[in-house]
């Protein structure tokens, strides 16, 4: 087992990393920016070291910086958590190149995911399903317009550099198509260096359902089941649920089991999310994310297990040591991301906390590095806080996530967190009646008054 390892990331998930090393009794190095020195995960470290001023490139993207903090800290192993470098190929390369363990997939299953066509051949030869469309790039207009005829319209032409909802672009019909293939090229190549693009039929109201997996180095591979992140805002998700209220038992079993046999063929280790559309009652495979997501504890509810801790011990060689029949899927989580946002506008409102109470009891968790004091930057991500709750089924989890919220008080900035009450309250949401589209709606309505 590792004895130090150095965390690559700042605020909660820093934090999340942290207990979990502390739990396995491995010592842990922060590393910050000048703008984190009185984060809490800064001070909770073992050590602490800073590696730039607060713009995210010349810090926590400062791959020089890192790799110098970790030599001379003597840190076996990184962890990036998610966003910043866990994804980063080249990342993982050099950290390894530099005798230490990264934590994660191998440089060579980044780089293929990242590609999304390669991602998407590679699993639909791995027997995964997918959304009807190229097989491969495009190489014309008019391949464009055959494979386009062959699946129907609507279509969606994709960068493969893209992802995350970057470089798409809908075609309704055929005499949208030339358009929709030279702005998606021309928006790839200039946001990505690269413009190949794919195509794929445009389905009108699918849920987005993710799978979370996990391969050790010995050809274990098993699945945590789903989460349904659906309700996202400008591909930003705000609520996440697991499982998901549109799949049964039995469909998990059975997309779990065709995800984890993919998986095997391909010699993945580490954690993975395959991401899929899910529509009409079939699974259509996306993209898949090589890294730690930020909804994980959903997951970790519903599994009893601790997912970082598995990706620790997963990157240390051990075997992951239970088999899939011993995962027990047990009552239902839901996961509020409280952002330090304008509820209604959406605009970040860095400042200082100045009252911090969190709410408690059964089946309430609190992932966040907050405290009173705190003065919440403005230069990263302005999500500061995830408040997820267990209960026995999705209406209970429902209650105790409205009575939780209702305790929660964080002063001196505004949050999401009314906006969580009114979606907690619809009846549709608590029918659990809703595709990618339903929060978009739902904040008009709102803004509309
Ligand atoms: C799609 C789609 C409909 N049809 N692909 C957006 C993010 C990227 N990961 C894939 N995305 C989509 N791909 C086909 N063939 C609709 C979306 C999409 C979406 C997907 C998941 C979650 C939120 C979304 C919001 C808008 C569009």
């Amino acid at each position: 087992m590792f004895s130090k390892i150095l965390i690559a990331n700042r605020g909660e998930i820093a934090l999340r990393i942290l207990r979990a090393c502390r739990e396995l009794g491995i010592r842990t190095v922060a590393v910050h920016s000048t703008a984190d020195t009185d984060a809490m995960y800064v001070r909770l470290a073992d050590e602490a070291v800073c590696i730039g001023p607060p713009a995210s490139r010349d810090s926590y993207l400062n791959v020089a910086a890192i790799l110098s903090a970790a030599t001379i800290t003597g840190a076996d192993a990184i962890h990036p958590g998610y966003g910043f470098l866990s994804e980063n190929a080249d990342f993982a390369e050099t950290v390894e190149a530099h005798g230490l363990t990264f934590i994660g997939p191998t440089a060579e299953h980044i780089r293929m995911m990242g590609d999304k066509i390669t991602a998407k051949t590679t699993m639909m030869a791995l027997g995964v399903p997918l959304v009807p469309g190229s097989d491969g790039a495009l190489e014309s207009l008019e391949q464009a317009r055959e494979v386009a005829a062959k699946v129907g319209y609507p279509v969606l032409i994709k960068a493969a550099a893209g992802g995350g909802g970057r470089g798409m672009k809908v075609a309704p019909t055929e005499a949208d198509l030339e358009e929709a293939w030279s702005v998606a090229r021309t928006e790839a190549r200039a946001a990505f260096g690269n413009d190949e693009v794919y195509l794929e039929k445009y389905l009108d109201k699918p849920r987005h359902i993710e799978l979370q997996i996990m391969a050790d180095t010995h050809g274990n591979v098993v699945h945590y089941g789903e989460r349904d992140c659906s309700l996202q805002r400008r591909h930003q998700k705000l609520l996440e649920e697991a499982g998901s209220p549109a799949l049964t038992a039995r469909q998990r079993d059975e997309i779990g089991a065709i995800a984890t046999s993919a998986l095997t063929k391909l010699g993945y280790r580490n954690a993975g999310t395959l991401e899929f559309l899910y529509q009409d009652g079939q699974f259509c495979f996306i993209e898949m994310n090589t890294r730690l997501q930020v909804e994980h504890p959903v997951t970790e509810m519903v599994c009893d297990v601790d997912l970082v801790r598995e990706q620790i011990r997963i990157a240390a060689g051990e075997p992951i040591g239970y088999s899939q029949s011993d995962i027990k899927f047990s009552g239902h989580a839901i996961e509020c991301r409280i952002n330090a946002e304008d509820p209604q506008t959406f605009m970040p409102t860095p400042g200082t906390i100045t009252v911090y109470h969190p709410p408690g009891g059964l089946g309430v968790r609190i992932d966040s590095a907050l405290y009173a004091g705190y003065r919440v930057p403005p230069y990263y991500d302005s999500m500061i806080a995830k408040l997820i709750v267990r209960a026995p089924t999705r209406l209970e989890a429902i209650e105790r996530m409205r009575r939780a919220l209702d305790e929660f008080v964080i002063e001196g900035v505004k949050t999401v967190i009314p906006l969580h009450r009114k979606i907690l309250e619809d009846p549709q949401f608590r029918k659990g009646d809703y595709t990618i589209h339903w929060l978009e709606n739902f904040v008009a309505r709102q803004q509309q008054g």
